[in-house]
């Protein structure tokens, strides 16, 4: 289960400056309902909370996450469904540009949030991105990790830290009260740092989240892998060697993957293998989420010999 903001997006199929104008392909993108797509993919169940207009856009990202097998729970709003342009300048370089204020993403609130079906939930994953879209949906994430937490859920936090939306000073006071209240926290480098300004190596970063509350940190480091520390237990996950074409949605393809195996009861280093797998398939693809495996295709990138 998971609440957010998702965006429509506008994509440039090919590389290039889009001041110069491009055909664009329209589609669907947000953190959130990235985890959820993949999460459902691998044949998890999963249920996006949140907030969309009652326009085209709106209706066309709830069709598509619909049709991905997830379950919605949308309130419809007469502000406009948000916006996501993404240029691609390079063929291994992405850029975004955001429209999403005074947006029906935006206006998610804290009545947005049904109890029952967010108490039935086995976990809760929410990101840095939500809180960052203004007070309402800063509140609606608290009130789902309130439901969650009192019904014995387990919390993920996936800081995903956006530059575009917020500073580093807001994001941290506003994301460390959430921090502390998760089970598991994904992050990168840079975006631990957020929570344990001094450290600076992973162990040490994800030594530093643990000890603010949560029994485990995943950082997530690249094309280096990935170091978790979970339970007191050390784990270390390398890169699943792939030619890399878009990053953008790396971070939420690898989580997916992790929160798949984790809902289906699989050990950590099962867990950590198929969110690599993930994470693989979303760089190795054009698109945030469309690249994503079905459980029988992850085989296809299980072996090193294809870069
Ligand atoms: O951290 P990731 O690259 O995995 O996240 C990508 C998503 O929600 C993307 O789909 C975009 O819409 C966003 O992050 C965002 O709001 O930046
Ligand atoms: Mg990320």
């Amino acid at each position: 289960m998971t609440v957010g903001e998702v965006l429509a997006v506008l994509a440039a199929p090919d590389p290039g400056p889009l001041a110069l104008g491009a055909g664009l392909r329209l589609g669907l993108a947000g953190a959130e309902s990235n985890v959820a797509v993949g999460v459902s993919r691998l044949g998890g169940s999963a249920t996006w909370i949140g907030r969309v207009g009652e326009d085209e856009l709106g209706e066309l990202v709830l069709r598509e996450l619909r049709a991905e097998g997830v379950t919605t729970v949308a309130v419809r709003d007469p502000a406009p469904t948000s916006l996501l342009l993404k240029e691609r300048r390079t063929s291994t370089h992405s850029r975004t540009r955001y429209y999403r204020t005074h947006t029906a993403g935006s206006r998610l609130s804290a009545k947005d949030i049904p109890e029952h079906i967010v108490a039935s939930a086995a976990v809760l994953h929410i990101t840095g991105i939500t809180p960052a879209l203004g007070e309402g949906p800063a509140q609606a994430v608290t009130r789902a990790v309130d439901l969650a937490v009192e019904a014995g859920a387990t919390v993920s936090l996936d800081i995903n830290f956006r530059s575009l939306l917020w500073n580093e000073a807001d994001a941290r006071r506003t994301l460390l009260p959430l921090l502390r209240r998760s089970d598991l926290v994904f992050a990168g480098p840079h975006e631990a740092r957020l929570a344990v300004p001094d450290a600076d190596e992973p162990e040490e970063l994800a030594r530093g989240i643990c000890d603010l509350g949560p029994d485990g940190a995943v950082i997530k480091l690249g094309a280096e892998g990935a170091y978790a520390l979970l339970d007191g237990q050390e784990y270390r996950q390398p890169a699943v060697p792939v030619r890399v074409h878009d990053t953008v949605g790396a971070g939420d393809a690898f989580v997916a993957g992790y929160l798949a195996e984790l809902l289906a009861g699989e050990p950590p280093e099962r867990r950590l293998r198929t969110a690599a797998l993930l994470g693989a398939f979303a760089v190795s693809t054009t698109g945030d989420w469309e690249g994503l495996p079905r459980r029988s295709e992850l085989g296809l990138l299980d072996h090193h010999d294809d870069i």
